[in-house]
């Protein structure tokens, strides 16, 4: 006879038998209790590039406070119209003052601050940045311009009206955006810290670390206060957060892909670049390299 179809013993079956209903029951138990951490739970939202350090966050004050009801709007450009752009501008800070656009453009030897005609783009005025800087971003408080450097931990003033200069400042750490809320300059680092600076001195006041659904998110970039809101373009991403800067909670994120054709694309860099006209209640947005400036309105 064939060993494998030997007939069980009748006392070996009923003890597989109580063992299989044991494992069973076991399996039972074990996928039908509740997991650790729910799935959907605000603290595992799905991680972009720019939130590498993001991933080990752990739940906060601030993700439940977004559980609790700061619901972040979803938001995209309606383009309104769409102006030239110097292609050749590294675009890192743009102000909108009576009906002409400021530009700071960034890379060493390529670095200047601009003013531009808002409808045909032409560069109406341009002084030249010492070559060992790399201008960064751009605010106007009053009737001055203040231009921030990338690494060198120092800033230009200018004059409005002639960009003739002003003097200058220093500050700690790395230059990326900067926007001026009618009390405070407001700057970025590249991480995700909004830090606030006395325009007196540039002293700084304080900080807030933006978060949204409690995680922190890294390499906020060029900045525009608006209200009582500030947006931030966020590095090699096409969004652009609203940022409530009492707290640092994003109250809306603007999803800015497609502004551009694939072939002006392939020869730009990332958006970067917000200012805001409060006459014409709309924003100009455009890029580094962009050959494209668009006048938009940021909408469900
Ligand atoms: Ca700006």
């Amino acid at each position: 006879m064939d060993p494998e179809t030997a007939p069980i013993p009748h006392g070996r079956l009923a003890l597989i038998a109580l063992m299989v209903a044991l494992i069973g029951a076991f399996l039972v138990w074990r996928y039908n209790a509740p997991p650790a951490t729910a799935p959907g739970s605000p603290v595992a939202p799905a991680a972009g590039p720019e939130t590498p350090s993001a991933m080990t966050a752990g739940p906060t004050a601030s993700a439940a406070a977004d559980a609790a009801g700061t619901a972040v709007e979803r938001l995209r450009p309606e383009v309104l119209a769409s102006h030239p752009h110097d292609p050749q501008a590294f675009t890192q800070g743009l102000v909108w003052h009576a009906g002409q656009l400021y530009e700071s453009t960034g890379l060493n030897g390529r670095s200047s601050l601009r003013r531009v005609a808002l409808t045909s783009g032409e560069v109406a005025q341009q002084v030249e940045v010492p070559e060992q800087f790399f201008a960064e971003g751009l605010a106007l408080v009053g009737d001055r311009l203040y231009q921030l450097t990338w690494q060198s931990h120092a800033g230009f003033i200018y004059d409005l009206k002639d960009l003739s200069p002003e003097g200058g400042f220093t500050y700690d750490g790395e230059g990326w955006g900067l926007c001026y809320d009618g009390a405070r300059l407001v700057r970025s680092d590249g991480s995700a810290d909004l830090i606030f600076h006395n325009p007196q001195d540039f002293a700084e006041t304080g900080r807030v670390t933006v978060t949204q659904g409690g995680v922190a998110q890294e390499r906020i970039n060029e900045l525009e206060c608006v209200d009582d809101a500030v947006y931030a373009n966020v590095w090699q991403t096409d969004r652009i957060l609203r940022i409530d800067p009492r707290t640092g909670a994003v109250t809306a994120e603007i999803d800015a892909a497609g502004l551009l054709t694939a072939e002006e694309r392939a020869a730009a860099d990332v958006l970067n670049g917000i200012a805001y006209d409060p006459e014409g209640q709309r924003f100009y947005i455009t890029g580094k390299l962009w050959p494209k400036l668009f006048a938009v309105r940021f909408a469900p």
